[in-house]
């Protein structure tokens, strides 16, 4: 068996490179080590940025997201008890981002791969890069107990940050940089309406908090919470009463609670590996790098990677030219590096850190109170959290 790119990871990251390399008259197998019920089971990202969603349409998979998902023009950042309104769409010049689930983006990728009768090997075991330092890569897996290979002229290693591709590339050849936060996030999924139209970024004395929202009738809540923490420890109940003092009175009144129909807790991370190739095995998404949540930008960076990915292979079989994938990574990066200072910045002004002071909270509230009377500082957090433009 033989394809042009193999594709490792059927998470947003593989299946929309699979969708753009198809438009692009380009052959490709994904491996998944998990069943397509479990990849769409994980209840992850909210937000996509309009360049996500201009990459979802080419790869024509936009037509439910166009109708259900939600444009949102505005975000709302609460602290000293307060909500300021930063107005994205007027300080942006009419940009927005949509608020549609990465459930329901990895549903429609699904469907779009079925409708046009690609193959995706899920529950692939032991699935292993081979020889991508030469000429002649080559994928190896086990399937219902046999063991197969499959010939191709690249791997792209969209499998996540502890898949087996970056761990397969030879010691020395990639640096990491990292830097993991003193705390986490726990998530809760209810359907119950949203608490306001627009998403809440609390900073609070007891922590961070997000409002976000899957739709009219379904809302996604975030608390931030110690490591320690155990999700079985928090119930339903506990959650609901952590969340309503984190709120302002408005909101705490308008809060409607309800049953979880899903709730973990996902520690917050920053990472980077350099450079994202390795001969003919190419880096994308969170098998590259990591960025705490406070931004929206993981699932964001994983769309823009494999735009660029699947340009770079375009180019180097329909013009033959080795350019594209020769500069991907050095692309790719000047993008990822400005959305990790991003998510960075957001994640420490917006928690609270254990080691922090009395000096460092004053920090922390006289930068929330320039940033929401400033137009300039207003305009800067606008512009990276509806997305920066790809080159
Ligand atoms: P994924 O989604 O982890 O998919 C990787 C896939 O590879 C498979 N895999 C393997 N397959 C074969 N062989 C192996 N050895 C394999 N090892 C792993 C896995 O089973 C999986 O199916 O990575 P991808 O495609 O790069 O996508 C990245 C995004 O999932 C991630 O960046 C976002 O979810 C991050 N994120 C957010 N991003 C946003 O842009 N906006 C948001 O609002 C946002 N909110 C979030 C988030 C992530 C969160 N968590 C839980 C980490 C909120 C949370 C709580
Ligand atoms: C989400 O809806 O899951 C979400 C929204 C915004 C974020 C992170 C997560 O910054």
């Amino acid at each position: 068996m033989r394809t042009q790119v193999a594709i490792i990871g059927a998470g947003p990251a593989g299946l929309l490179l699979g969708q753009l390399l198809y438009q692009a008259g380009i052959d490709n197998v994904i491996f998944e080590r998990q069943s397509a019920d479990y990849v769409l089971g994980r209840i992850r990202a909210g937000v996509l940025e309009q360049v996500t969603v201009d990459l979802l349409e080419q790869a024509q998979a936009g037509e439910r997201m166009r109708a259900e998902g939600l444009p949102h023009d505005g975000i709302e950042l609460l602290f000293g008890g307060r909500r300021h309104r930063i107005d994205l769409h007027e300080l942006t010049g009419g940009k927005r981002v949509m608020v549609y689930g990465q459930t329901e983006v990895t549903r429609d990728l699904m469907a779009a791969r079925e409708r046009a009768g690609l193959l995706t090997v899920y529950n692939a075991v032991d699935v292993t890069p081979l020889d991508f330092g030469g000429e002649r890569p080559r994928v190896r897996y086990v399937k219902d107990g046999e063991q197969y290979e499959l010939a191709c002229d690249f791997i792209a290693g969209c499998d996540g940050f502890h898949g087996a591709c970056r761990a397969s590339i030879p010691e020395g050849s990639i640096r990491n940089y990292e830097k993991v936060y003193p705390f986490g996030w726990l998530g809760l999924l209810a359907d119950v309406p949203p608490v306001s139209p627009e998403l809440i970024y609390a900073h609070t004395e007891r922590g961070f908090a997000l409002c976000s929202q899957r739709s009219a009738t379904r809302s996604r809540y975030y608390l931030q919470v110690p490591l320690t923490d155990k999700v079985e420890n928090w119930s339903d109940e506990a959650f609901w009463d952590e969340l309503r003092v984190r709120l302002d009175p408005e909101a705490r009144a308008h809060l409607v609670t309800g049953a979880s129909l899903e709730k973990s807790i996902a520690p917050l991370r920053s990472f980077v590996s350099e450079p994202m190739r390795f001969g003919r095995m190419f880096l994308a998404g969170d098998a590259a790098h990591i960025v705490p949540p406070t931004g929206a930008k993981g699932l964001n960076l994983a769309a823009s990677d494999v735009g660029y990915l699947s340009r770079a292979f375009a180019q180097y079989y329909q013009e033959r030219s080795s350019e594209g994938i020769d500069r991907y990574s050095e692309v790719s990066l000047r993008r990822v590096w400005k959305a990790e200072r991003f998510s960075w910045w957001m994640t420490s002004l917006m928690h609270r850190f254990p080691e922090a002071g009395a000096f460092e909270h004053k920090m922390q509230e006289a930068e929330l109170d320039y940033l929401v009377h400033s137009r300039a500082a207003s305009t800067a957090l606008a512009e990276n959290y509806v997305g920066l433009a790809m080159d």
